[in-house]
């Protein structure tokens, strides 16, 4: 009966029903091409578009002129709508308002805000661009599922176009407390926008109180609680906010493994197999905590420096954003720690530590995964770092790794079994590594058993079925 009921567990969840079709807007979409795994979040989506007759629709990565019509592409069952944006307003909304002034002050970071003269207007301008396309296609009984910050303002701007229907957005990042996202002179604009949505997901609970207290205190409305989340009355609409946390699709990361380990991986693998293995995969991101990180590696080599011969930490990190001053700055920091920890504790032949700052394709990394012994997931913001949810599904159950997760990962919400540290603590993340070396295989096995359960209650079929079945509500 147990079987039977495990069995039951593993079974993707068929997408509901709709009505009418879903229509998917985030400012990337994922085309199918040749040769390229794509991610877990791209496999669902196109899955529950798939089963939808769905649309996909988002910037086509040229820029072309302004007032350019969608291009669209057939692929199976999902037609991806493309449009251009002109070079010069694209640059204002997404490396500007999206990347310097949205980003970090969601990321509670409001030190590195950077605005620039008609970065708001751009953004404006490029939300409004996609409403015409999308009210332009869009019929009465469709659902348009708006995804992340790119697009706060978009739902306000299709129903100025006419659309009455369910829109719904999604956040990937987290929602900064209220006297941070006060500090944004657009704050009630934005908050009137986000009124005109029917219902909103967040990733964690913190996230939904934080976002439906904001409406409520910058709107003048009233918050209550309802379906599992809360709704919130205000400038004359009712929205509802809710945690839906997202995950991955174990099954994904297995069809991975099964694959041959990238010669690369492999002779890596194969090299480190005696050492105690740790490694960190993000992009290089201010965000994501990475020269806390290398600190606390350093701190742990330092206090005794033998380990640099048996210990060896990997740390992935592809650049992004480039065009954003702040991260050529958390990249100079991460280069030059980096060079000190090798400097400091590298010999001849071998090194502790091993940066790589160009991407790695998703078979490698899903290897990378289940061949280290510890993950080092650190961020000082997020809003949830799916990296945590697949080193935990890549893991052996019988041998099972060890996940340093930080408190400000949404992730932590829910993976309290993890090692829990604070990436402000660098001596506390020193000792986490100690506590992960050392840690019984007894105990490896409970706390995998224990963040597996998330994994699988997180999976990327439900997180899309709880969001289609909101829409269904809403
Ligand atoms: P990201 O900030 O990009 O996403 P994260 O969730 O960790 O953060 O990563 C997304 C995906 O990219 C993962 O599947 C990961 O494996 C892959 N990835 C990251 N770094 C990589 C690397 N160096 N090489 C190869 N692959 C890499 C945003 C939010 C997160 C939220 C997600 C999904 O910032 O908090 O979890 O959206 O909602």
């Amino acid at each position: 009966l147990d079987q039977a009921r495990m069995d039951k567990a593993a079974q993707p969840v068929a997408p509901p029903v709709l009505e009418g079709r879903l229509i998917a807007v985030s400012n990337r979409v994922s085309r199918p091409a040749k040769g390229a795994s794509p991610g877990g979040l791209a496999q669902a989506l196109s899955e529950a578009l798939r089963g939808a007759q769905g649309m996909w629709i988002g910037w086509s990565g040229d820029h072309g002129e302004s007032g350019a019509e969608l291009e669209l592409e057939k692929h199976g069952d999902i037609t991806f709508g493309l449009l251009d944006i002109e070079a010069t307003t694209f640059h204002r909304y997404y490396e500007g308002y999206a990347n310097s002034v949205l980003w970090p002050l969601f990321h509670s970071r409001a030190e590195l805000v950077e605005r620039t003269t008609g970065d708001f207007a751009a953004y404006t301008e490029v939300n409004a661009a996609f409403a015409d396309q999308v009210a332009a296609i869009a019929q009465p009984n469709d659902i348009i599922w708006v995804h992340d910050y790119h697009f706060l303002i978009l739902a306000e701007a299709l129903r100025e176009r006419g659309v009455d229907g369910t829109i719904g957005l999604f956040l990937h990042i987290p929602f900064p407390p209220l006297e941070i996202f006060r500090r944004l002179p657009e704050a009630r604009t934005i908050v009137r926008a986000l009124a005109a949505y029917d219902t909103i997901g967040v990733q964690t609970r913190r996230d939904a109180a934080r976002l439906a207290e904001c409406m409520a205190a910058i709107g003048e409305g009233a918050i209550r609680t309802a379906r599992g989340g809360f709704r919130v009355d205000t400038f004359g609409e009712t929205v509802h906010i809710a945690a839906k946390p997202i995950g991955t699709q174990p099954e994904e990361i297995r069809a991975s493994l099964a694959k041959p380990r990238p010669p690369e991986v492999d002779a890596y693998l194969r090299m480190t197999a005696d050492r105690l293995t740790l490694i960190g995969v993000d992009r290089l991101d201010y965000s994501k905590g990475i020269p806390n990180r290398l600190r606390a590696f350093e701190r742990y080599l330092r206090a005794d420096p033998s380990r640099a011969a048996t210990t060896i930490f990997t740390q992935i990190a592809p650049l992004t954003r480039e065009g954003v001053a702040a991260y050529g700055a958390v990249r100079q920091e991460v280069e030059r720690l980096a060079g000190r920890i090798i400097g400091q504790f590298g010999g001849f032949a071998a090194s502790p530590l091993s940066l790589l700052t160009r991407p790695v394709d998703r078979v490698g990394v899903a290897h990378l995964l289940a061949g280290s012994d510890v993950a080092m997931v650190t961020p000082l913001a997020d809003g949830m770092n799916l990296v945590a949810k697949e080193y935990v599904a890549a893991q052996d159950p019988n041998d099972p790794g060890v996940l340093i997760l930080s408190r400000y990962a949404g992730a932590a919400e829910d993976m309290t079994d993890a090692l829990i540290v604070d990436p402000a603590d660098i001596e506390g993340m020193a000792r986490a590594i100690e506590a992960a070396r050392l840690m019984p295989k007894g105990e490896r096995r409970e706390r995998y058993r224990s963040l597996m359960g998330v994994v699988e209650r997180t999976r990327i079929d439900r997180w899309i079925d709880a969001c289609m079945k909101d829409f269904v509500a809403a």
